[in-house]
C-alpha cells in the first residue's frame, strides 16, 4: 500500500448520506473497486490510483479529517457543529442529506415555565442556541430514541433533526423552533489543502461541478 503522503483519503459518513455521497463522487470521476453495500470493508480502493475512501460513523469524519488521518471527508453540517470545525477547511456544501435541526414537544403541551428540561445528542448545539435566546435549559444527553424523552417524562423538549417530520408525529411530537438548516459538507484538513493542492484542488472543481449538476 502507499504511504499516506502519496494517497488521498476521503473520509465518507456510512448510513443515509453515503447513499447520497456515492452518485455525486462518481459524477466527480471517483468509483470504489468493489459495491461498497456489499461488504463489510472500511477501506476502499477507487478507479484512481492513491485514492481511497474510507467507510466510517458520521460522528468520526471530522476527527479523522481534523487529525489528518484522512484528507477529506463528507460530514452533516450538524454533526461539524456539535464537534467544532477547528483545523477543517469547508470548501462545498454538497447540498445533499438535507435536513433541520429543530426543537420539538408533545403536540398542545404548555410551554415550559422556568427552567427547561431538553434531551438531546447536539448538547453543544443546543447549549449555545438556547443561550442566544435568553432560555434557562437543563440539558440532558441521549444518543438516539429522542422522541421517547417528552412522552416518558424525561424532558420537557428535545433538540432533534427533521426531515419530512413524520418521526416528530408518529411520537406525538410536534415540531416549534428551527435552529439550524442541515446539508453535508465536503471538509478538508487544512495541511492536506496545503500540502496536496494539486490533488485536491481539481477534485474540488469536479465535485463543485457535480452539485451544480445535481440541483
Ligand atoms: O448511526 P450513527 O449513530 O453512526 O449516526 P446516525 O444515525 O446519526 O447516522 P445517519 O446515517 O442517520 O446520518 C446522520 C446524518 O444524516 C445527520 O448527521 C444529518 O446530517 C443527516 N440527516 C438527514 C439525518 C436526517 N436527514 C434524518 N432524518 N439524520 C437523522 N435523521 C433522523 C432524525 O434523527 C429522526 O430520528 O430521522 C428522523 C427524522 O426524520 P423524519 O423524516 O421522520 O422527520
Ligand atoms: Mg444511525
Amino acid at each position: 500500500m502507499k504511504s499516506n503522503a502519496d494517497c488521498l483519503t476521503l473520509a465518507l459518513s456510512k448510513g443515509r448520506i453515503l447513499d447520497d455521497t456515492l452518485p455525486l463522487l462518481a459524477a466527480a470521476g471517483i468509483e470504489p473497486a468493489e459495491p461498497i453495500h456489499k461488504s463489510r470493508k472500511l477501506i476502499f480502493e477507487t478507479n484512481l490510483p492513491g485514492v481511497r475512501l474510507l467507510i466510517i460513523r458520521a460522528t468520526d469524519v471530522p476527527t479523522y479529517v481534523q487529525l489528518g488521518a484522512a484528507d477529506l471527508g463528507v460530514s452533516g453540517k450538524d454533526v461539524l457543529m456539535e464537534q467544532g470545525e477547528e483545523g477543517l477547511y469547508e470548501p462545498l456544501d454538497l447540498n445533499i442529506a438535507r435536513c433541520r435541526l429543530m426543537t420539538a414537544r408533545l403536540k398542545g403541551a404548555p410551554m415550559p415555565v422556568g427552567r427547561r428540561r431538553v434531551a438531546t445528542k447536539f448538547v453543544h448545539l443546543a447549549k449555545q442556541w438556547y443561550a442566544s435566546q435568553g432560555i434557562q435549559v437543563d440539558l440532558i444527553k441521549l444518543y438516539g430514541g429522542m422522541e421517547l424523552a417528552p412522552i416518558m417524562g424525561l424532558a420537557d423538549e428535545i433538540v432533534d433533526i427533521v426531515d419530512t417530520g413524520n418521526t416528530l408525529k408518529a411520537n406525538g411530537l410536534e415540531a416549534c423552533e428551527s435552529i439550524a438548516e442541515i446539508s453535508s459538507r465536503l471538509v478538508v484538513n487544512k495541511a492536506s489543502m496545503k500540502l496536496k493542492f494539486k490533488q485536491i484542488q481539481p477534485l474540488i472543481e469536479r465535485l463543485t461541478a457535480a452539485v451544480a449538476a445535481a440541483n
